[in-house]
């Protein structure tokens, strides 16, 4: 049996929504609130995608207005409205979609990794100057009740030009792969990096050079593999709903030769040629150590995901291109991309992470729809989609279909390719 996350898919909302700010505004009416509170929060969202605000001209927004006991979260109707804070929608949506959690020290760090993400000091309700540790405490459980039913705006080209990645989709067109950089943050990558190494540390002598299934294997990888640029490159050339591939950190020593040759991502799929001319499967590779010539880089052949085929055997890394990026990078590739990685010639440790990402109705390698559900209950619905908990696969039972979730994938557009 799959996984059922607690949060059911009918809940989920689309951030600023009518829907979205009434889920807030019933939870906000069960919250245990100091009677005299007072708190007015309005926000004018610039740029929501077409579906969602068809008069460009104006912008869409929602209210939050606590006085004399009773809560309104609504459409922001105050016009001209005094004191309201303007956000990019797109932008504004990275913070509405990240779950903060418990544990302030990781929370703080989240919040200014989506402050970083959309560069923008995003204002968040609970942080207003001068609120009441019980208002402050309140707002900010609502912040993660509502990050835990808001899933990303659909339309993904819109998505990716207002997050700044415009130029990363053409180059996923002309060349098959680009690099993010400032993607995570020091601190992000050194807990990440700590954790690699104490997986790897732990692991069997000779199993190699991975740590595989990491989404069931510690709240960090499970951040990452959420990653908001990443997701939107992923869903670009994979369609909504996309899962998750394959989770796992490499980590590779001084004369370590991982990927001698040259290998598609495809090879384990064992994806008939010629490949179709759509993408099936793309990869994300993290540089939580530096990318440098001498760290054993990945090397790739631009353009080769036209070939749509298999990598003839021997053929060699010679005419291809290193992908070099420092620590807090991320390349992504498409999966039919030729590509390798060359040999570390130098001291110390080349760390990396690669998440790669699957259409839907694909197999992926690891297995997820039997994930904890305590894990997909924390996060955001992206992660509940990546394990294959949301779409009608293997949940058939008796007397038919699980046609909820055939419903879903159908008016989510699961598969649509945009590119
Ligand atoms: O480690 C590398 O640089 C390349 C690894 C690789 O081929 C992959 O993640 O698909
Ligand atoms: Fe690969």
């Amino acid at each position: 049996m799959a996984t059922v996350p607690t949060v059911a898919l009918e809940e989920r909302v689309e951030f600023g929504t009518a829907a979205w700010a009434k889920a807030l505004e019933t939870y906000l009416n069960g919250a245990d609130l100091p009677t005299d509170t007072r708190f007015r929060h309005c926000v004018l969202l610039k740029d929501a995608p077409k579906h969602l605000n068809e008069d460009q001209d104006s912008a869409f927004g929602y209210l939050i207005d606590i006085a004399e006991g009773r809560v309104k979260a609504q459409a922001c109707d105050c016009d001209p409205c005094d004191g309201a804070i303007i956000l990019d929608y797109n932008r504004a949506q990275l913070l509405a979609t990240a779950v903060l959690g418990s544990n302030p020290t990781i929370a703080t760090r989240k919040l200014n990794d989506a402050r970083r993400l959309a560069q923008s000091e995003l204002p968040i309700p609970f942080d207003t100057p001068g609120l009441s540790a019980e208002l402050k405490n309140v707002l900010r459980d609502a912040h993660d009740h509502m990050a835990l039913r808001t899933i990303a705006n659909p339309d993904v080209v819109q998505r990716a030009q207002a997050l700044g990645l415009a130029q990363n989709l053409t180059e996923l067109d002309e060349k098959g792969y680009t690099v993010v950089h400032d993607a995570f943050s020091e601190e992000f990558a050194d807990e990440l990096r700590e954790e690699a190494h104490r997986n790897h540390d732990a692991a069997p002598p000779d199993v190699g050079f991975r740590a595989t299934m990491l989404l069931k294997r510690g709240a960090l990888w499970e951040e990452a593999v959420i990653h908001p640029w990443v997701i939107t490159l992923a869903e670009y050339l994979l369609g909504r709903g996309c899962l998750i591939y394959q989770s796992d950190s490499i980590i590779k020593g001084p004369g370590l030769d991982t990927h001698p040759g040259l290998h598609a991502d495809y090879g384990a799929s064992r994806v008939a040629e010629p490949f179709p001319e759509y993408c099936v499967e793309a990869t994300a590779v993290w540089a939580i150590d530096d990318f440098d010539e001498p760290a054993g880089p990945t090397v790739i052949v631009p353009g080769s995901f036209r070939n749509r085929r298999q990598v003839p055997p021997g053929t060699t890394r010679e005419g291809g291109v290193l992908i070099e990026m420092p620590r807090g990078s991320i390349a992504f590739w498409h999966g039919a991309s030729w590509h390798g990685a060359m040999p570390r010639q130098r001291e110390g440790k080349r760390t990396s992470l690669h998440n790669a990402y699957a259409r839907f109705f694909m197999r992926p390698l690891e297995r997820y729809d039997d994930i904890d559900q305590a894990i997909v209950d924390r996060n955001p619905p992206v992660f509940s989609t990546l394990c294959g908990l949301d779409d009608p696969f293997g949940k058939s039972g008796y007397h038919g279909a699980d046609f909820a979730r055939m419903r879903y994938a159908a008016d989510a557009k699961y598969g649509a390719t945009a590119y």
